[in-house]
């Protein structure tokens, strides 16, 4: 009669030593872990990729009434959110000023050139609200009291939607403008 192989091979038991080995496998990968997590910190300190405040303007622009990146959301006036829109700058760049407000951005149609760098400074009028560009990277936090910056360089001309990604309100699904994003002029 044939014995069930089962039988023959119990499961060998497991002992305090090859628990041990686990266990450090895990520690090794704890501190493997633990050491790239530091390591990007310290590189991200570095490269200058942390959020932060700066001067007058902040991100190195200096822009008339806007102090260490922040503004008075009460009273934009003395400001360039007083008149927002598009600026052609001299070098050929571009900036935009933008003032979110429950339930529309202002202004609610963007035009600026593709190939060329634009700048955008974003405020928030009233409450919170979230920037957000569809097919690109562009996603603020648009804080009352804080100006949000950034530079992009369009490559595609063509229109855009913008939405806002942060609740805001009964309108916030009203929420919705445009960037259209110009070919160049030959
Ligand atoms: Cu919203």
């Amino acid at each position: 009669m044939t014995q069930s192989p089962f039988k023959q091979s119990p499961v060998k038991r497991l002992t305090h030593a090859t628990m041990e080995k686990y266990e450090n496998v895990w520690f090794g990968i704890a501190t493997a872990m633990s050491v790239l997590l530091a390591v990007a910190v310290f590189a991200s300190f570095v490269s200058g990729t942390v959020p932060r405040l700066e001067g007058e303007g902040g991100a190195g622009h200096h822009l008339q009434g806007v102090v260490n990146g922040r503004v008075d959301p009460r009273n934009l006036a003395g400001t360039p959110f007083s008149k927002p829109g598009v600026v052609d700058n001299a070098d050929g760049t571009q900036t935009v000023f933008v003032v979110a407000r429950a339930f529309a951005f202002d202004p609610g149609t963007i035009r600026v050139k593709a190939g060329v760098p634009v700048t955008f400074h974003i405020t928030s009028g009233d409450v919170l609200h979230g920037y957000y560009v569809e097919k690109t990277n562009i996603n603020v936090s648009v804080i009352p009291g804080q100006v949000s910056s950034f530079t992009t360089t369009f490559k595609t001309p063509g229109p855009l939607n913008i939405v806002c990604d942060e609740y805001c309100g009964t309108g916030h699904h009203n929420m919705l403008n445009k960037i259209i994003v110009e070919a160049p002029q030959p």
